[in-house]
């Protein structure tokens, strides 16, 4: 089948437009004050949550207050684990807005008076309507199950979201340049995700991210498979070593998503494992397998590792016969009897 024809490979192509809105809405947002609050809890589901984790360790970075990231199904069950009786500001981040254990987690939130409510989505469903402050970002709409355009949506409003909250406008500033430097990685390394993806010798796919990045490699974890199937996990850099690296040997693709703060010992992580004989993709700012050259400040260019990435998803799962736009089991959300 000719890529085009797959919306999964449309939606990849073109999330840089949704991007540009994610910054637009988020900058016309009146957002809630940091100091209102004695904590942040960010909150999803998959991807979401993975989404989740990334923007809590944004939040505590730019802004030195604490933040966590739950998923929807824990802050509903397990609530007692996650709240204090401290007044809490929640962001529920959510595609669809319609995820039942998020919906049902933020209903119960409200209903104890726990605090306000934050929204970002791609639709203006269940979950904005509870909001005291809702984000939706419309270009981020998708067709295919697995996130990929909507994800990065999001993920550039949260991230934006973190910098506006932290006072720090000249990091959202900076972020202007995103769009620009996405559609130059695409055009740049495309082919680069196509000859990995179709590579069919590579049985198994580890993503190391560290800091912000960790709930990155975790969402590109399950791109890789509800899109392929394949075997893969997301682990922090340094925890690779504590025995998941047993592993690696030469159909193994190690994926480093690499920092500048921590380059040096996470680039030895690498050059250890393609000792092993693993295939080693490194991304980074520069001298890399894929290289941004943004100039913008790394604790607000997270989105760029995932273009890439995707696409190696994507070409993979078309390779191996599959359709990248409905993953096996699954079901664009999850909808539950509670
Ligand atoms: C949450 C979610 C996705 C997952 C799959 C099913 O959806 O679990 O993270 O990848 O698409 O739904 P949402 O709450 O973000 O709409």
């Amino acid at each position: 089948m000719n890529i085009e024809t797959y919306h999964t490979y449309k939606e990849i192509k073109s999330q840089t437009q949704a991007w540009a809105q994610a910054l637009d809405v988020v900058n016309a947002s009146h957002l809630p004050k940091a100091g209102d609050y004695t904590q942040i809890i960010f909150t999803g589901c998959g991807s979401t949550y993975y989404l989740s984790l990334s923007a809590a360790a944004m939040y505590q970075e730019l802004t030195g207050r604490t933040a966590r990231a739950v998923s929807g199904g824990e802050l509903l069950l397990n609530s007692q684990t996650v709240l204090t009786d401290q007044k809490t500001l929640l962001v529920a981040i959510s595609r669809s807005g319609t995820t039942t254990e998020t919906v049902k987690a933020v209903e119960k939130f409200k209903s104890e008076k726990r605090g306000d409510v934050v929204v970002i989505s791609n639709y203006d469903e269940v979950l904005s309507r509870m909001a005291d402050v809702n984000i939706v970002i419309e270009k981020g709409q998708e067709e295919s199950v697995a996130q990929t355009r909507s994800f990065a949506s999001m993920f550039v409003a949260v991230t934006a979201l973190c910098a506006k909250m932290a006072g720090r406008d000249e990091l959202v500033e900076a972020m202007k340049e995103l769009p620009g430097i996405g559609n130059s990685v695409i055009g740049r390394y495309e082919e680069y995700a196509k000859a990995i993806g179709e590579n069919l010798d590579f049985d198994r796919f580890y993503f190391l991210g560290s800091g912000i990045r960790y709930g990155l490699a975790c969402e590109v974890n399950l791109k890789m498979k509800e899109m392929t199937l394949t075997h893969s996990e997301p682990f922090h850099f340094m925890e690779f070593r504590h025995g998941p690296m047993s592993m690696v040997k030469q159909n193994a693709v190690v994926v480093g998503m690499l920092s500048d703060a921590n380059r040096t010992h996470e680039a030895k992580v690498l050059s250890e494992m393609k000792m092993l004989g693993g295939t080693v993709a490194a991304f980074a700012e520069s001298e890399a397998d894929v290289c941004f050259e943004s100039n913008i400040p790394e604790s607000v260019r997270g989105v760029l590792y995932l273009p890439i990435l995707q696409l190696m998803a994507f070409y993979r799962s078309v390779k191996k016969g599959l359709n990248p736009d409905c993953p096996a089991n699954l079901t664009a959300v999850v909808k539950l009897d509670f």
